[in-house]
């Protein structure tokens, strides 16, 4: 497979201005007939038409409606001999079929329960037809859809419906067609149409901008139930991006379709967005808080994809960060600003980043790092990555944090004057928001502050505080550093903004000359406060400034002044991680480590048992300081990695922390379970979690003391609860806990759930995930894939049962006796064969290989090697596991 580089980039020698598209629906033979007007390029020398496709079947090619010479050349149709750019735009006429129903990959046009649904983010839409696949090529499309009535009474496309009725004709018996017009240009993955059995809920609302819009949800007949809650996300979204950035919805309907069988979460083609059923559909019977919290920002999202990535989108694949970065930012915003309690907001900004430092920080230190803005790439699916995403919604914040937040919105304003209907580079976005802001550090610094998108890895920041008691003298070095990832064996500074702040020994915060915000710039700098009347204690990065790892040597009692006072409640919250992970870390790193040995001491319970009965902390908060780091997390802070020693001592941690705080969590238990009706919002859904964490607690320590009370309890919480998420907590308080009672409530909840496909991924995924004892999970995984209702082709299934386990479960996927390696290269090889894109995301469970100790690494080395020696493997997998390899 080739290399394609950002530094390659040349504009298209074509233009297509209009695309007039015409498509009889057929799963096994479906006819696209596509009338295009194109023009050359003046800027690029004249040269052959080179249109990409895959898997079609050409039957017609027609210039100015004549016949064409053309050729088929490494799958892209040529047409050499065109009318010179003097002659003005000319017609191309090509006819193809496609085979929707045979599309395993789900990449194009593809049948999902009977309906058609496309997908062609970032190159599905050259399997629809032959195009000029790439997003810089923005057309103005006009889709005819003709189907079976019956069968395919819904037929949607992009923007607005202009005509339709019956089809005339012979053979046209019971055929209908619909034509929708899109009053903006696009550029081809933006391109949708779906056709099936679906029903919509609808709403009309006028904008506060003055428009009228319908917004619509399809689901199939029988999921209206569960379109509220996106319904009401979608609303809050329009009115969201109108306030905040005074983006209005720029089309006269806007609608989301659901599908079951998705590659992604969702994508934000214009006007008609589709979406994983998973990020659709919710009601309180069927789903958890975080699926409702889910729901609202992936809602939000795509929504706000419609001016950040469609009204103004990436010049090239290589920017995707571009839409991506800036509009994880937005939604994040979104729905810190729903919040309506500043608790709430920081409980948000701490799982975000609890996101970003599991999954993204480990990429940026594995085989698979890369810029925020990649140089190169084989298979672009395989930069869908967090690192685009979310470490490119951070260098974004550091944007807002070095501008202010009205500066941020004067800069999208300059954005979108300078940028709409373009197709432009993270280059532009970042010199719009500098330009907006000419006297802000980031105009400044902005050379410098564009490292973030060329320079991978994650840079560390060392702190080290030096006190003068003689002089009342606190100084702070910071010194940064970053260590080479591939293909970049130096590293230049960064542009870090580190917002700080000083703490008396007593938790009071100090007041200091020192602006609250600092920026490094060099690889170190020194803080000076001067006049303190103690040592006190730096409270550094608050609110998490920058995506940096903070190496700094707290002393116990510095770390529990910070937990029990930090007025940042990142920090806060931090202070209590910082606690457990030296506890953990130092129990790994005990050669003699026994199960069962006790990690935590008093004090570390003592601060915890604090934080859990504390009177005004928020319930969320509460529960996410009791969490404790995941395995995964304890693993990047090690050079050798031996996860079962991690998985033990975690596990101890939890069983000790179980114990210890036997009260407290049954008082926890009793003031937080939910008995009133139910609402997602985040001060219930904390409630909620903080009395399933308790609940899980409780059955863990009944394990040791042989207690029957909790786990009867939990059990009858199960058949009672009124909704999901107490539901499962309690279900997975008996699983986690390995009780007797599992098995009959897993029962009992498949009986109850079988027909509902989302909550049965649940089921799976609780079981493949599930703490491993012994060795236990990777059979039940086998025995979960042999189930009636598992299906290896349905992405979601897919993901709940094979992903849980490598992914998710390391305890039990890393096991002595390589197992669990020779499953997960068996299942990449048999899924990619099906859907490379979903094989390629297993395919990065072994990223981090080379940190694992032994047996461990040669076994996973081994599995690694037999799948690249596979000789038929896709693109998307071959440059996963070379990568590893490398
Ligand atoms: N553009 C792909 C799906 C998403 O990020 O919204
Ligand atoms: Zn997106």
């Amino acid at each position: 497979p080739v290399a394609i580089r950002r530094e390659d980039y040349q504009a298209p020698a074509f233009w297509i201005d209009t695309v007039d598209l015409c498509f009889d629906l057929d799963p096994a033979k479906t006819r696209v007939l596509n009338k295009m007007v194109l023009r050359r390029n003046p800027d690029v020398p004249a040269q052959a038409l080179r249109l990409d496709g895959e898997e079609l079947n050409l039957a017609r090619v027609l210039v100015n409606g004549q016949g064409a010479s053309f050729r088929i050349e490494g799958g892209q149709l040529v047409l050499e001999n065109l009318p010179a750019a003097e002659e003005g735009p000319f017609a191309l006429e090509i006819f193809t079929t496609c085979a929707p129903a045979k599309n395993t990959k789900l990449m194009g046009l593809y049948v999902s329960n009977g309906s058609f649904f496309t997908q062609c983010e970032a190159e599905g839409f050259r399997r629809i037809t032959y195009f000029l696949d790439r997003p810089d090529v923005m057309a103005s499309y006009t889709v005819t859809l003709r189907a079976d009535k019956t069968a395919y009474p819904v037929l949607l496309s992009n923007g607005n419906l202009v005509e339709h009725g019956p089809l005339q004709g012979e053979g046209n018996e019971n055929r209908h067609y619909a034509k929708w017009v899109d009053p903006h240009k696009k550029p081809s993955y933006l391109f949708a149409l779906v056709a099936g059995k679906l029903v919509a809920r609808e709403q009309r609302i006028r904008s506060r901008l003055g428009g009228d819009h319908l917004l619509q949800v399809y689901v199939r007949p029988g999921d209206l139930d569960k379109t509220e809650h996106a319904m009401q996300s979608l609303m809050a979204s329009v009115a969201w991006d109108e306030a905040r950035f005074g983006l209005p919805l720029d089309l006269e309907r806007f609608m989301i379709v659901a599908t079951s069988d998705f590659n992604m979460g969702a994508m934000e083609n214009k006007g008609l967005n589709i979406f994983n059923t998973k990020y659709v559909l919710a009601n309180q019977a069927t789903a958890t808080d975080t699926d409702f919290a889910n729901i609202e920002s992936v809602v939000g999202h795509e929504y706000f994809h419609n001016w950040t990535g469609n009204r103004v989108t990436c010049r090239d694949w290589f920017q995707l960060s571009l839409k991506e970065g800036l509009t994880v930012f937005r939604d994040q915003e979104f729905s810190q600003d729903l919040c309506a309690e500043p608790s709430a907001r920081a409980v948000k900004r701490i799982e975000d980043v609890r996101v970003l430092r599991t999954a993204q920080f480990p990429e940026d230190a594995g085989p698979m790092a890369h810029p925020v803005r990649p140089d190169s790439y084989v298979e672009i699916n395989n930069f869908y990555t967090v690192t685009v995403y979310e470490k490119g919604a951070e260098v974004v914040r550091m944007m807002q944090t070095l501008v202010g937040r009205d500066g941020f919105a004067a800069g999208m304003k300059l954005y979108f004057e300078r940028h709409d209907g373009q197709a432009v580079t993270c280059d532009d976005f970042a010199q719009a928001i500098a330009d907006a802001n000419p006297g802000s550090e980031l105009a400044r610094l902005l050379p410098q502050f564009k490292r973030w998108y060329s320079q991978a890895g994650t840079p560390r920041v060392h702190a080290a505080g030096q006190w003068d008691a003689g002089a009342g003298r606190y100084t702070l070095t910071l010194t940064q550093s970053c260590a080479p990832t591939p293909g970049q064996a130096l590293k230049e500074p960064f542009v870090i903004p580190v917002a700080l702040g000083l703490l008396g020994a007593d938790g009071q915060e100090l007041q200091t000359q020192q602006p609250a915000l600092f920026v490094m710039t060099e690889a170190q700098h020194q803080i000076v406060f001067e006049g303190l009347a103690a040592e006190p204690v730096p409270s550094l990065l608050r609110g998490f400034s920058a995506p940096v790892i903070l190496d700094i040597d707290y002393s116990d009692a510095q770390l529990l002044t910070l937990l029990a006072h930090d007025s940042d409640p990142f920090n806060r919250w931090e202070a209590g991680q910082r606690l457990a992970l030296r506890r953990a870390l130092k129990a790994i790193g005990d050669d003699g480590f026994a199960d069962g040995q006790t990690v935590l001491d008093a004090a570390f319970i003592d601060a915890m048992r604090e934080v859990l009965r504390h009177p005004r902390l928020d319930a969320a908060f509460k529960e996410l300081v009791l969490t404790l780091p995941s395995e995964t997390y304890l693993a990047e802070q090690l050079d050798v990695v031996d996860p079962q020693r991690i998985h033990a001592v975690r596990e101890a941690m939890r069983a000790q922390l179980a114990e210890a705080l036997l009260e407290d969590w049954q008082w926890a238990y009793e003031e937080h379970r939910d008995n009133g009706a139910y609402q997602p919002d985040p001060r219930s859904s904390g409630r909620r979690a903080l009395a399933g964490l308790a609940l899980a607690q409780l059955c863990l320590a009944a394990r040791t003391s042989g207690d029957t009370v909790w786990p009867g309890k939990a059990y009858q919480r199960f058949k009672d609860a009124g909704n999901m998420t107490d539901r499962f907590n309690a279900l997975s308080a008996l699983v986690a806990s390995a009780h007797e009672l599992a098995a009959p409530a897993l029962q009992r909840f498949h009986a109850l759930f079988k027909d509902e496909a989302l909550v049965l991924d649940k089921w799976f995924a609780l079981q493949a995930g599930s703490p491993d004892r012994n060795g236990n999970v990777l059979p039940a995984v086998k025995q979960l894939m042999k189930h009636a209702d598992f299906n290896l082709r349905n992405p979601n299934r897919a993901r709940s049962v094979i992903f849980s386990y490598c992914n998710a479960n390391p305890g039990g996927f890393h096991r002595a006796d390589a197992a669990g390696y020779v499953f997960w290269a068996d299942r990449v090889i048999e899924l990619d064969a099906i859907n490379p894109q979903v094989a390629a995301r297993l395919a990065r469970a072994l990223d981090r290989w080379k940190k694992l100790a032994e047996p461990y690494r040669t076994a996973a080395r081994e599995a690694l090697a037999r799948v690249a020696a596979k000789a038929d493997l896709s693109n998307d997998v071959r440059e996963v596991v070379t990568r590893a390899l490398d």
